[in-house]
């Protein structure tokens, strides 16, 4: 066997195997495309050679393009994907791919080249470049419908959704489906092709005869353009796979690459593999190494059966984690239980859960009022009442109770961890693990290390998180670690924006028309005025200078907490959620002004979206200078992921990049320069930094 850094040769009697060799995913980056295209060449040299077997190997064939070389030059470098693709399907002799695992993108498409494909029942097979905002760029368009038929190309192409190979069997796509070593599978398929004199099949060489074709184009036009508004890419997949209906191949080829290159420059597309790395970027820590070993975690305690404790409770009984949940008093116990019951069974009315599926995680809950029941889990997370009196009793008694390696967590979402865990003698085994509420739902989970926290708790909760299906970002120890920080700095913007003469409706408008799920007063609606009132009051008790009394504190007094009451910045229906301007808020509104002196102006959308997005794009960057997130893409994973930041524009800190940091500086100077401007306007350090420099966070 010969070796060649990215691929392998090896032969069979007369098959040659090409075996790609690029961890972790045979990324077609630049050295294999030239590996294959090498031994393609050696192969075709080689009179003892009749076939060629393509593969990655029984693991993985390949996820596609290098995600890496994007917008570097190596990615269009020949042989780019597309030489590549053409000297297979060229070849004079037969090419066999034989595909296990993951055959993604670039990966398929150059499956999609080769003669035949054998593939193992479980591989993976998909376009998911939509995902990316792009579209199979080195054929996918062209050859899928070729091989698939139209509608099935256009499913697989515009969902981005993986299929199982088996799901594919039957197809021109596949020309065995195989259990066992696909490598076998095709080596002998190979040699009967040679011994059945088989000539080379190429999908550009089939038709495509689909009278259903055009309506099908058309119904999926309509469809993907209502779904889609805010991506360019699925629309442009429909068209592609137009062109392979209408054009010649090598015309819709050129057409292909011409979107492909259009849709790379898109500003979504930027954003979305942005999200897509910086997903994969929160679990590096840059000094606690991969292989740290993990302590097990098999058993878990809960304290405090509230609506976090309760949401947190059915986030490890949905992973399969045996979870004790302990609260003091009898009542608040069966009160929590029964709200995961009926959590439960609402999920299976909506046929989201199987009767088994509701028993196997109710069986998992083991209720106490009895601390000594934690005495052998693995990990407790309290969710108790937040004052720090409540939580040095709290570990106190854990500290005493809990098992030597057991790790102590605090849900807190604003008080001090490093204090919590002074009241233990093992301050290395204590963590912040902030849910967001529901936490049974909401995907976020900011991990809070503690100035003493192990790096092997830390490591341990960072893999804990990918089993209870979280995204996980870790956070250093301030007030409102990194995502409530921020939001406090947008909330005081939309606040200033309201009194100085937005109406909550346009403040909100304009945030949602930006892409926000909801704006900031709807938000306040939602969670309850009272809970920010009362923090509110916590703070101006011990800093007098802080933010005086605001209108959310006036429509508390009357009782308009949100939702809940039916009322709050907006008027509710009885049993509706639909926000509805209220003239009494605006009458209140109005006062407020009056008596603060307040002269209104009027505001553009334009300044309502600067002044909210800059004001959590400069308390990042601080967070960034404080050292309580680790990199500028870990706090839009933050904002994405927990609080509804348009996908379409990547983050906080990716748009900031986009707008232009001068730009921001240049804003934020300008609401500084206000009289009577918070200090916290002025543009932070490093942002100025970043921008004096044309440095961009990401
Ligand atoms: N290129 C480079 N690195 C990649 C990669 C890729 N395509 N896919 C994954 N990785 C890295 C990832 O960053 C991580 O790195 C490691 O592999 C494990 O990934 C012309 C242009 C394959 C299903 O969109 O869906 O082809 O963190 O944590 O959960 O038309 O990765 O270890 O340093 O996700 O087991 C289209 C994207 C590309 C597939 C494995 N392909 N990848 O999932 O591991 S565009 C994709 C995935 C294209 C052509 C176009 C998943 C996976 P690190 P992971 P996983």
């Amino acid at each position: 066997m010969s070796e060649n850094s990215a691929a392998e040769y090896e032969q069979f009697g007369p098959i040659a195997v090409i075996t790609m060799n690029n961890p972790p995913v045979n990324g077609l980056g630049l050295a294999l495309r030239s590996a294959i295209v090498a031994l393609v060449d050696r192969a075709l040299a080689d009179p003892q050679v009749s076939a060629i077997v393509l593969t990655g190997g029984e693991k993985i064939f390949s996820a596609g393009a290098d995600i890496r070389e994007f917008g570097e030059q190596k990615q269009a470098s020949a042989p780019t994907l597309h030489d590549v693709i053409e000297v297979v399907e060229a070849c004079s002799k037969p090419v066999v791919a034989a595909i296990a695992g993951a055959c993604l993108g670039g990966g398929l498409e150059l499956a999609m080249g080769c003669h035949f494909r054998v593939a193992r029942s479980d591989a993976s097979l998909g376009l998911p470049e939509v995902k990316l905002g792009l579209l199979p760029g080195a054929g996918g368009t062209q050859r899928a419908p070729r091989l698939l038929g139209v509608e099935r190309a256009l499913n697989l192409i515009v969902s981005g959704e993986p299929e199982r190979a088996k799901n594919f069997a039957g197809t021109a796509l596949l020309d065995e489906v195989v259990d066992g070593s696909v490598l076998d599978a095709a080596v002998a398929f190979a040699r009967s092709v040679v011994d059945g004199k088989l000539a080379p099949k190429r999908a550009r060489d089939i038709k495509i005869d689909d009278p259903h074709a055009e309506p099908l184009l058309q119904f999926a036009r309509t469809t993907v353009a209502a779904a889609s508004r805010q991506f360019p890419a699925p629309l442009q997949c429909v068209e592609a796979v137009g062109h392979a209906v209408s054009k010649r191949f090598d015309e819709g080829l050129r057409l292909e690459r011409e979107i492909f290159m259009g849709l790379m420059a898109t500003p979504e597309s930027k954003a979305l593999r942005h999200i897509f790395a910086a997903e994969r970027a929160v679990s590096k820590l840059p000094d606690v190494p991969a292989d740290t070993p993990l302590r097990d975690i098999r058993r878990v305690g809960v304290i405090g059966a509230g609506t976090m404790g309760g949401g947190i409770t059915m986030t490890f009984a949905d992973a399969g984690i045996p979870v004790v949940l302990l609260e003091t008093k009898q009542e608040a116990l069966d009160r929590g239980i029964e709200n995961i019951r009926r959590n439960y069974a609402a999920s299976m009315k909506k046929g989201k859960l199987t009767q088994a599926q509701y028993d196997q995680r109710l069986a998992l809950i083991e209720p106490t009022l009895d601390y000594a029941a934690l005495a052998d889990v693995d990990l407790v997370i309290e969710a108790v009442f937040e004052e720090m009196s409540v939580k040095r009793e709290v570990f106190g008694r854990l500290d005493a109770i809990a098992k030597p390696g057991a790790i102590l967590a605090s849900n807190t979402s604003m008080l001090d961890l490093n204090e919590i865990a002074s009241y233990t003698k093992r301050p290395q085994d204590v963590i912040g693990l902030h849910f967001f509420s529901p936490a049974n739902v909401m995907r976020l989970l900011e991990i809070v290390r503690g100035a003493k926290t192990a790096p092997d708790v830390l490591a341990t909760c960072m893999n804990l998180a990918r089993r209870i299906r979280k995204t996980a970002v870790v956070a250093g120890v301030c007030e409102g670690f990194i995502g409530n920080r921020m939001i406090e700095r947008y909330g005081a913007a939309s606040n200033l924006l309201m009194a100085q003469g937005a109406s909550p409706q346009q403040v909100d408008g304009a945030l949602q028309r930006f892409g926000l799920a909801m704006g900031p007063f709807r938000m306040n609606d939602l969670a309850g005025l009272d809970i920010a009132s009362a923090a509110r009051k916590r703070k101006a008790a011990s800093d007098p200078s802080s933010q005086g009394r605001v209108v959310a504190d006036v429509l508390c007094e009357m009782g308009r907490l949100g939702q809940k009451t039916g009322s709050g910045w907006y008027r509710y229906e009885a049993g509706k959620r639909d926000a509805i301007q209220d003239p009494v808020v605006d009458t209140i509104i109005e006062q407020f002004r009056r008596e603060n002196g307040i002269t209104v102006r009027k505001i553009s959308d334009q300044e309502v979206i600067e002044r909210c997005i800059y004001a959590l794009v400069n308390e990042g960057a601080r967070i960034l200078e404080d050292g309580i997130a680790a990199r500028a893409s870990d706090i839009d994973v933050v904002y994405l992921s927990g609080y509804g930041f348009p996908r379409h524009r990547g983050g906080p800190m990716l748009y900031a990049d986009t707008v232009g940091l001068p730009n921001v500086v240049r804003a934020l100077r300008r609401f500084a320069a206000e009289p009577g401007a918070e200090a916290w306007w002025e543009p932070a350090p490093l942002l100025v930094k970043l921008a004096e420099a044309g440095r961009s966070f990401n």
